[in-house]
């Protein structure tokens, strides 16, 4: 997988690229990340990089030619891979993120990722260079530069080698479309509160069916969506019923 990230800040990625299961992943050659600057591709002696919108309004819009000229760059670069560039632009208007997004992004050999700035980018550029526009939700943001890390911190995950057994387990959980159970750690007992008694039974058919049950509850209570798009088999539905 390669990320080519086109930021005005590019700082702002090595908390992802010097920490961590990403970092780990990047020492182990799992991903390669380049980060372009749209001001070392500015043309005028002042390096703009904005100007002011056309028909008024507040604040500042990216110029559509710098960007075009990173991309281009980003081109000819891949053109020596033989890969073709899938771009992807940070919006709240674009599509909501999910695991499945995060699953078939994965499947690429790259992915440009547009993390925009100031009031937006000049739709024309968006237009012509950007495949797909991606939300993490709705609200705005001060850049797309942290749904852009949301965006590779999750596909990361799904490269093959990226996580250990155990992180595994935990990714493949959410994978399979319920939210997680409750976790408890020492001490046994906390503030007066004691940890949940099957979970210190050793009876592992019990915790398992504890722990499924929590899963199957807590996504009706507070997803059921979730639960509406991933169905019931006959034993879960009598589980997400029973005590
Ligand atoms: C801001 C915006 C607000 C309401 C409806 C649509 C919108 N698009 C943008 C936009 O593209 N903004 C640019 C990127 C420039 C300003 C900072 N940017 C941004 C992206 N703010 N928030 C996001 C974002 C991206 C993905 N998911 C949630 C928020």
């Amino acid at each position: 997988m390669r990320f080519d990230v086109v930021t005005l800040f590019p700082g702002l990625f090595d908390a992802l690229l010097d920490f961590g299961i990403t970092g780990r992943a990047l020492d182990r050659g799992l991903f390669r990340f380049k980060a372009w600057n749209p001001r070392d591709f500015a043309t005028d002696s002042y390096r703009s990089v904005d100007d002011r919108p056309y028909g008024g309004g507040p604040g500042m819009v990216m110029l559509a030619e710098p960007l075009d000229a990173v991309m281009d760059a980003i081109e000819a670069e891949l053109r020596q891979e033989s890969v073709e560039p899938h771009v992807i632009y940070f919006t709240p208007r674009g599509r909501p993120l999910d695991h499945a997004k995060v699953a078939e992004l994965a499947r690429r050999p790259q992915l440009t990722l547009i993390a925009g700035r100031y009031e937006g980018v000049d739709e024309r550029f968006l237009r012509r260079r950007v495949h797909e526009e991606i939300s993490l939700g709705d609200f705005v943001l001060s850049g797309g530069e942290i749904p852009a890390l949301a965006v590779m911190d999750a596909v990361i995950r799904q490269l093959p080698g990226s996580l250990n057994n155990v992180e595994s387990a935990m990714q493949e959980s959410f994978a399979d479309g319920l939210l997680e159970a409750p976790c408890y750690t020492r001490p046994e007992v906390w503030q007066g509160e004691a940890v949940p008694e099957v979970l210190m039974s050793g009876n592992h058919k019990a915790i398992e069916r504890w722990r499924l049950q929590q899963r199957l509850k807590l996504t009706a209570q507070r997803r059921p969506d979730l639960l509406e798009k991933r169905g019931l088999s006959r034993a879960e539905k009598d589980l997400l019923d029973g005590d």
